[in-house]
């Protein structure tokens, strides 16, 4: 009997064991007073320290939406950068909250690193080089020598278009994008290959960006979104839902600059973004405010895209398909209700 009693016991305690390992994210950020988020190393655009330490750019705005709604504060965030290899582990060790990290959604890592809150930014596989080249498409370049970055989904859809293409090249991989870049401008490659927005990124880092061209041909579809750890369904909700009320803030004309106006609004979807019917953000254990703050602290995905990447942007890159659905892009939020 005794013998049952503790074998029941043992089972009863390691089925416990996950679900409280990795639950729990809201009220671990919550009790922590800080977010703690995986960005990149340094790309100019989407995350980038300044001199002191200060990180801008989309997937930190990212970050600071999520702290925003969380903790009311968009600064309480601490940035952890990483390198694509390394951006995964990190997560599912609990090391930080949330990847933010121009990554691709791809089935192998939902299946082996965690669920994707959501399409942040719609992008493709590019390539760029030197003007003097004369190379005017990617099917020029049978024979090149390719710089990338390890553990990318670049690396692989480099390998597919040549193949398919039956075209011969030679890749020299880095770490990171700061060797991948100088190596290119070294002249150790004739091509740097990456998904566009990051060449735009990258090439801002070029001693003459000028000398420079990014190609036509747009070679993968490389969904980047906001990655958290499996088998914790709150966490999971607050990081979908913050990125689906930018979108809907956009949608309904709310932003930074006219959201105090906008909660005296009548028309219900508003009163129902702000909060000043429903109870939305209790549901997801925030409070009713929870898009006020994000609007107000950080501001709508159409400011955070134009500030940080837009053609109001040193990057300059257009809103192509990440135009809302209602002007033409395929950037489309559930409803709040
Ligand atoms: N979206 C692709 C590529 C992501 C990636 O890491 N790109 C490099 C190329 S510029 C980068 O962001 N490097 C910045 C860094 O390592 O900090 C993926 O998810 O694999």
């Amino acid at each position: 009997m005794k013998r049952v009693n503790l074998v029941l016991g043992v089972i009863a305690a390691l089925s416990l064991v996950p679900a409280a390992a990795s639950a729990q994210t809201l009220k671990a950020v919550k009790d922590r007073g800080s977010l703690i988020c995986g960005v990149s190393q340094g790309l100019p655009g989407f995350s980038n320290p300044d001199d002191k330490g200060n990180w801008t750019g989309f997937d930190v705005d990212f970050c600071r939406a999520i702290a925003a709604a969380v903790l009311g504060d968009a600064s309480k965030v601490k940035y952890t950068p990483l390198s694509a290899k390394d951006r995964f582990e990190p997560l599912k060790s609990g090391a930080i909250d949330l990847l933010s990290r121009n990554t691709t959604w791809t089935i192998s890592r939902d299946v082996a690193y965690g669920n994707f809150a959501g399409v942040t930014y719609y992008d493709g596989q590019g390539f760029m080089v030197r003007k003097a080249l004369k190379v005017n498409s990617a099917l020029e370049l049978n024979g090149a020598s390719v710089c990338a970055q390890t553990g990318t989904t670049t690396e692989l859809n480099l390998a597919d278009f040549f193949r398919s293409n039956n075209m011969k090249y030679e890749v020299i991989a880095f770490g990171t994008a700061d060797e991948t870049v100088k190596a290119y401008e070294a002249g150790r490659c004739d091509v740097f290959t990456t998904d566009v927005s990051q060449l735009y990124s990258e090439k801002l880092k070029l001693t003459n960006p000028n000398d420079h061209v990014i190609l036509p041909e747009v070679i993968s579809k490389e969904p980047l979104g906001p990655l958290v750890r499996h088998g914790d369904d709150q966490w999971f909700d607050v990081v979908k839902w913050v990125n689906f009320a930018m979108l809907n803030a956009e949608e309904l004309g709310v932003s930074s600059k006219n959201v105090d106006d906008a909660m005296k609004s009548n028309q219900p979807e508003i009163r129902r973004l702000l909060g000043v019917e429903g109870n939305y953000g209790e549901q997801l254990g925030l409070t009713k405010d929870w898009v006020v703050r994000i609007l107000k602290q950080v501001g709508n995905y159409g400011e955070v895209f134009d500030r940080n990447v837009g053609t109001g942007s040193k990057l300059g890159i257009s809103r192509g398909l990440n135009r809302l659905w209602t002007k033409g892009g395929i950037q489309y939020a559930p409803p709040i209700r």
